[in-house]
């Protein structure tokens, strides 16, 4: 039976997958884990304990404990938050990712999964259709911290034959969390304030494309991933992915029929540069051609989909 660890739980992506990894391998197979004893509460459907992953001890007991033999590692500090804080970003951002390929190592766990992101890429980097292979230079720490983690999953692999698997997210929105301090989320925010009946302060300008995925195609494509068979997923770095780009007043406009006095304003701040250094648009033709990724939500879908749920959804 496979066991699997998922740290980070009750962030923005592990809310959503956590719940798909126990409808998948069943609730008796799966072990959420997260900093705050708050986010037990979420987890009523599967074993949950509190942990902090750069207790390395403690991480190691659980995974010997409890017989893991996947972990899926999604704890980290975003781009917005870790500008705030580089060093704390860093340490651990990285330590912690080596705490897991270290256990996967001694362990000879199945399969680790570590996302990446679309931060990996900088200012040199070409911003539209951005290929797979190109210039990264990214500028953040969280980017830096990206870009090095991605340089050790390959290591991993090519060393130890560590199968560990990864994919470049772009912006995720979702409705079932609330956002969590990186650039892209305003995008969530924004759904939460039209709701509200409140003004929504966007911090980025009003022409600012990003590449951005709704929640349920994250999650698919991280399980499509993680069942690939292991000869199919040919980059051991991470993979492009994309879905859709949008800028803020894109994503106005599609929530404009369904709250026609919603209002907005632009008043761009630090992470107005953050969002410059980082690409229009993605080519994920690898994911596509590797494990036969298609995104399913357009702009229109999502926020259809978002404002007929978010309303009656209990955080
Ligand atoms: C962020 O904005 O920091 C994240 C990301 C693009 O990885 N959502």
């Amino acid at each position: 039976m496979e066991k699997i660890l998922v740290i980070g739980a009750a962030g923005q992506l592990g809310s959503e997958l956590t719940k798909s990894l126990s409808v998948n391998f069943g609730s008796e197979s799966v072990i959420a884990t997260d900093l705050q004893e708050s986010a037990r509460a979420k987890f009523d459907y599967c074993h949950f304990e509190v942990l902090d992953v750069m207790n390395k001890e403690g991480l190691r007991n659980l995974v010997k404990n409890e017989k893991v033999t996947q972990i899926y590692h999604l704890a980290a500090v975003l781009s917005a938050t870790g500008e705030k804080n580089p060093m704390f970003a860093w340490h651990l951002n990285m330590e912690s990712l080596l705490h897991v390929l270290e256990l996967a190592k001694e362990f000879k766990l199945d399969k680790v999964y570590w996302p990446s992101s679309i931060a990996v890429f900088g200012p040199n980097t070409p911003k539209i259709n951005t290929p797979q292979y190109c210039v990264k230079e990214p500028n953040t720490v969280y980017g830096i911290s990206k870009q090095a983690g991605e340089r050790w999953c390959e290591y991993y692999f090519q060393k130890f034959n560590i199968d560990v698997r990864s994919l470049r997210y772009p912006g995720l929105i979702g409705y079932k969390s609330l956002p969590g301090g990186g650039t892209t989320d305003y995008a969530v925010d924004i759904y939460h304030k039209a709701i509200a009946g409140e003004k929504f302060d966007c911090f980025l300008k009003s022409d600012t494309s990003l590449p951005m995925m709704y929640m349920p195609d994250a999650i698919k494509a991280t399980l499509d991933l993680m069942n690939a068979p292991r000869e199919s997923v040919k980059i051991r770095s991470s993979y492009n992915l994309a879905a859709m780009s949008f800028t803020p007043k894109e994503i106005y406009e599609s929530i404009l029929p369904y709250y026609p006095k919603f209002e907005m304003e632009y008043h761009p701040d630090f992470r107005q540069a953050i969002a410059d250094s980082w690409p229009d648009s993605i080519d994920d033709q690898c994911a596509r051609n590797d494990w036969n990724w298609k995104p399913d939500f357009s702009l229109e879908e999502m926020t259809k989909d978002i404002l007929e749920n978010l309303p009656n959804y209990k955080f």
